[in-house]
């Protein structure tokens, strides 16, 4: 089975899934993560990539859904995989469906961590204090919010029309996000 974490930046979900894919003994498969390390390592696909994340834009579908269809046919996939920062279009989440069709799989729960923008804002400027992330800059962060409203947020329809979709509170410590993140694991993938 597969888990989604959605949710804009700052949201926690790389701060989450890090605790439940432990918790579930799954694959984690963070776009974010994938993408930095080829910016970092110089390969073909970093360096097509950074200058999309460091204006705060999503990088070409194109090339993040190859990524993501190699990763996923990694053997320790198998089990189950927490998909955090991916899809974020439409075209992304229909990208993925055809994949998991043609493997016999689907997505089984989208987890959606809502917490207030001025909140995101917070997060991402004090993570540029602790961690001098490059995309974490005042402007950059106000163009993530904007193209994470115009275009990832449409898929919180997308996946409540299918009925998987658990809007989760993300504001607390990372402690109490993830009592509220169990729960509603517990009751879907033990079910
Ligand atoms: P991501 O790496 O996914 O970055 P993000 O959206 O900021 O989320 P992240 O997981 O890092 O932050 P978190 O909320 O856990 O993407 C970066 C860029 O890559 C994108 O802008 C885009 O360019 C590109 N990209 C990635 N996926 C893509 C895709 N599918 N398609 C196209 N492009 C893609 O945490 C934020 C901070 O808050 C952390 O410092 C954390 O410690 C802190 N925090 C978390 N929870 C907290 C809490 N409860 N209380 C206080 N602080 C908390």
């Amino acid at each position: 089975m597969l888990l989604i974490f959605l949710g804009p930046p700052g949201s926690g979900k790389g701060t989450q899934s890090a605790r439940l894919v432990e918790y579930l003994n799954i694959a984690h498969l963070s776009t974010g993560d994938l993408l930095r390390k080829a910016v970092r390592e110089g390969t073909d696909l970093g360096q097509q990539a950074a200058s999309h994340m460091e204006s705060g834009q999503l990088v070409p579908d194109s090339l993040v859904v190859h990524l993501v269809g190699e990763r996923l046919a990694q053997p320790d996939c198998e089990r189950g995989s927490l998909l955090d920062g991916f899809p974020r279009s439409i075209n992304q989440a229909q990208s993925l469906d055809e994949h998991l069709s043609e493997q016999a799989s689907r997505v089984g729960l989208v987890m959606v961590l809502k917490v207030d923008e001025d909140e995101l804002r917070r997060r991402m400027l004090e993570r540029s204090r602790l961690e001098g992330r490059s995309d974490d800059t005042p402007e950059t962060i106000e163009k993530r919010i904007q193209v994470h409203r115009t275009t990832t947020q449409p898929l919180v329809q997308y996946y409540q029309d299918r009925d998987i979709l658990a809007t989760i509170d993300g504001s607390g410590t990372p402690d109490e996000v993830f009592e509220r993140v169990k729960v509603v694991v517990d009751r879907h993938w033990h079910a």
